[in-house]
C-alpha cells in the first residue's frame, strides 16, 4: 500500500468519525448530547457530526480555562519553557502537515495544495515566530519625575489578560485558529476557541496535537457549535476577559455589543472589498495572472480578496483579454484532487449567497465577461457539490451592489480608470479598509497611492502576502486592532506600572 493511500485512509477515518469537544483536557459530548452535521462541500453529502455546544458547554470550558490560567502548571512556566511548547507544536504541525491539509480539503473544500502551502505551512511558521516572543516581550523602566524629590524606580511588566475567547470563520479554519492561539499562548493566556460550524475538523485535529505537545489541560479548550449558541455564549460570558473574532462585519457588531457586559477587550478582523489597482506601465500578462490569483485564490473566500479591479484605460483591453482567458483555464474540482486549482464554495448557504450577488449584478446592468454559472464536467459524484465558475463582471460602476458589498466568492468586478485622483477616491469609496494592491514600476505613484489608500495592508507589485512578523488588520469597518507582529502582543496583555519608592 502506498503512503498516499494510507494517509487518505487515516484522514477518511478522522473526517468520518463523530467528533467531540476538548474541555479541561477531556474529550466530551455536548451537555445536551446534540450534534450538527459537517458537510463535504464537494459532494453536498454528510461527512460526519460535530458536538453542538451551547451556553452550558461554554460555561464548563471557561471554568476549565480559568482554572488552567491560575494553575502553577501553566502560570509558573518560564518564558523559555512556554516558547518551547509553541515550538513543539510547530514541529507537530509540520510532521502532520499532509494529513492536516487533506482534512482541510475534505472539510472546507479548498485545494489540498493550497491547504498544505498556505493554511498548514503558515500555521507552523506562526508558532515558530511566536515561540520567540515569551522571552523577548520586555517591559521598560520609565524615567519619572515625582513631586517632592522622591527617588522612584518605575517599571512596567506585561501580564496576560486571562481567558481569551476566540471565534473564527470557515475560510481559513486552521490558520485563523492559529492566528489567535499563537499570540494568546505566547503571552500566557488560556483559550476557549470556537471554530466555525462548517469547518471544525482541522481545529479538532490541531487540538489533539496541542495535547500531544504537552500544553497543560484546560489551557486550550475547543467548543464546537453554532454562532448563535456557542459563539454568542462566549462573547457574552462574564468569565472571558478578551474576545478575538474573525468573521463578518455584521456578526462583529453583535460580538462587540455582547462583550460590553464585563467590558471585555475586543479585537475584530472583519470583511473587505479590496481595490486592486493597475497603472498604465504595468505588464498586462503579469497583472492578469496576479489579478486572477488575488480574486480566485481560496474560491474568493478571502477577506483580502482583490475583488475590485481598476485598470488604466490604456491597457484595460489587453489586461482583460488575458484575465478572462486565465479565468477560463482555472481547473475547478474537488479540493482533495491534487490537480484542482479552485474547489467548491464552503456551503450551500454561501453558494446561494454568491449566486444572488451574480443575479443582482446582471439586473443592475453589469455584463458577465466569463463565468456566472456551474462548471461543466464535474461528474456524477460531485453533482450536488457547491461549485461555481470563476466569474468576472465588466461594465460595472459604484452604484452596483456587486461593486459595493463583500461577495466572498469567486466574483471579480472590473472597471477602467483615467484620472488618478478619481481612482483614489473610488478605491476609498467603501466602508471597508482591509487591503489594496498596486501594480506599477513608477515608484512615486506607488508610494503616493499607498499613502492615499485607507487600508491596513497595501501590496505593491505583489498580492496576498502575509508574514507572522507583519501586522495585519483593517481600517474603518474592516476591524479593530492588528493581528501578528509585535503589535498583536498588546491585545493579549495588560501592562502594569510598578512604582517603588527608593527614598
Ligand atoms: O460569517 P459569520 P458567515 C463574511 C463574508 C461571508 C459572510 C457570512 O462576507 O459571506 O461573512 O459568512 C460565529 N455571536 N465573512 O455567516 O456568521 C460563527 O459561528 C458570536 C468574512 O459564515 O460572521 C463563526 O464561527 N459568534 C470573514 C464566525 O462567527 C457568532 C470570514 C464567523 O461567522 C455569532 C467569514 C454570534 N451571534 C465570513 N454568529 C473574514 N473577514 O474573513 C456567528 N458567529
Amino acid at each position: 500500500m502506498s503512503s498516499d493511500t494510507s494517509l487518505s485512509q487515516t484522514v477518511r477515518r478522522f473526517v468520518n468519525r463523530p467528533q467531540r469537544m476538548l474541555i479541561g483536557g477531556a474529550w466530551v459530548e455536548s451537555r445536551t448530547g446534540a450534534t450538527l452535521e459537517s458537510i463535504d462541500p464537494a459532494t453536498g453529502r454528510r461527512l460526519t457530526t460535530i458536538a453542538r455546544g451551547d451556553g452550558a458547554d461554554v460555561d464548563r470550558a471557561v471554568r476549565a480555562a480559568r482554572d488552567a490560567f491560575e494553575s502553577p502548571a501553566w502560570r509558573d512556566l518560564s518564558p523559555l519553557e512556554r516558547g518551547l511548547l509553541l515550538n513543539t507544536l510547530a514541529d507537530l504541525i509540520e510532521a502532520h502537515a499532509d494529513e492536516l491539509a487533506l482534512i482541510e480539503a475534505h472539510d472546507n473544500g479548498k485545494p489540498v495544495k493550497v491547504a498544505r502551502a498556505v493554511d498548514v505551512g503558515s500555521s507552523a511558521k506562526l508558532f515558530r515566530y511566536f515561540a520567540g516572543w515569551p522571552s523577548k516581550f520586555e517591559g521598560s523602566t520609565v524615567p519619572v519625575s515625582p513631586r517632592g524629590g522622591l527617588k522612584i524606580l518605575n517599571y512596567t511588566v506585561h501580564e496576560p489578560v486571562g481567558v481569551v475567547g476566540a471565534i473564527v470563520p470557515w475560510n481559513f479554519p486552521m490558520s485563523m485558529a492559529c492566528w489567535k492561539l499563537a499570540p494568546a499562548l505566547a503571552t500566557g493566556n488560556t483559550v476557549v476557541l470556537k471554530p466555525a460550524e462548517e469547518t471544525s475538523l482541522s481545529t479538532l485535529r490541531l487540538a489533539e496535537l496541542i495535547q500531544e505537545a504537552g500544553f497543560p489541560d484546560g489551557v486550550v479548550n475547543v467548543v464546537t457549535g453554532t454562532g448563535a449558541e456557542a459563539g454568542a455564549a462566549i462573547a457574552g460570558h462574564a468569565g472571558v476577559d478578551k474576545i478575538a473574532f474573525t468573521g463578518s462585519t455584521e456578526v462583529g457588531r453583535l460580538v462587540e455589543r455582547a462583550a460590553t457586559g464585563n467590558l471585555k477587550k475586543v479585537s475584530l478582523e472583519l470583511g473587505g472589498k479590496s481595490p486592486h489597482i493597475v497603472l498604465p506601465d504595468a505588464d498586462p500578462a503579469q497583472v492578469a495572472e496576479a489579478a486572477a490569483d488575488a480574486i480566485f485564490f481560496n474560491q474568493g473566500q478571502t477577506c483580502t480578496a482583490g475583488s475590485r479591479l481598476y485598470v488604466h484605460k490604456r491597457i484595460y483591453d489587453e489586461v482583460m483579454a488575458a484575465l478572462v482567458e486565465r479565468a477560463r483555464r482555472i481547473v475547478v474540482g474537488p479540493g482533495t484532487d491534487p490537480g484542482t486549482e479552485m474547489g467548491p464554495l464552503v456551503s450551500a448557504k454561501q453558494l446561494a449567497r454568491v449566486g444572488e450577488y451574480i443575479a443582482s449584478g446582471r439586473q443592475e446592468g453589469g455584463a458577465l465577461a466569463t463565468g456566472g454559472g456551474r462548471p461543466d464536467g464535474l461528474g456524477e459524484d460531485h453533482r450536488d457539490g457547491f461549485f461555481l465558475q470563476p466569474t468576472i463582471f465588466v461594465e460595472t460602476d459604484h452604484s452596483m451592489r456587486v461593486v459595493r458589498e463583500e461577495i466572498f466568492g469567486p466574483v471579480l468586478v472590473a472597471m477602467e480608470w483615467d484620472d488618478i485622483d478619481d481612482l483614489v477616491a473610488k478605491a476609498n469609496d467603501t466602508p471597508y479598509g482591509l487591503s489594496a494592491g498596486v501594480w506599477t514600476h513608477d515608484l512615486k505613484s506607488a508610494h503616493r497611492i499607498a499613502a492615499a489608500i485607507r487600508a491596513g495592508t497595501v501590496w505593491v507589485n505583489c498580492y496576498n502576502l502575509t508574514d507572522p512578523g507583519s501586522p495585519f488588520g483593517g481600517y474603518k469597518q474592516s476591524g479593530w486592532g492588528r493581528e501578528m507582529g509585535r503589535e498583536v502582543l498588546e491585545h493579549y496583555t495588560e501592562t502594569k506600572s510598578v512604582w517603588v519608592n527608593l527614598t
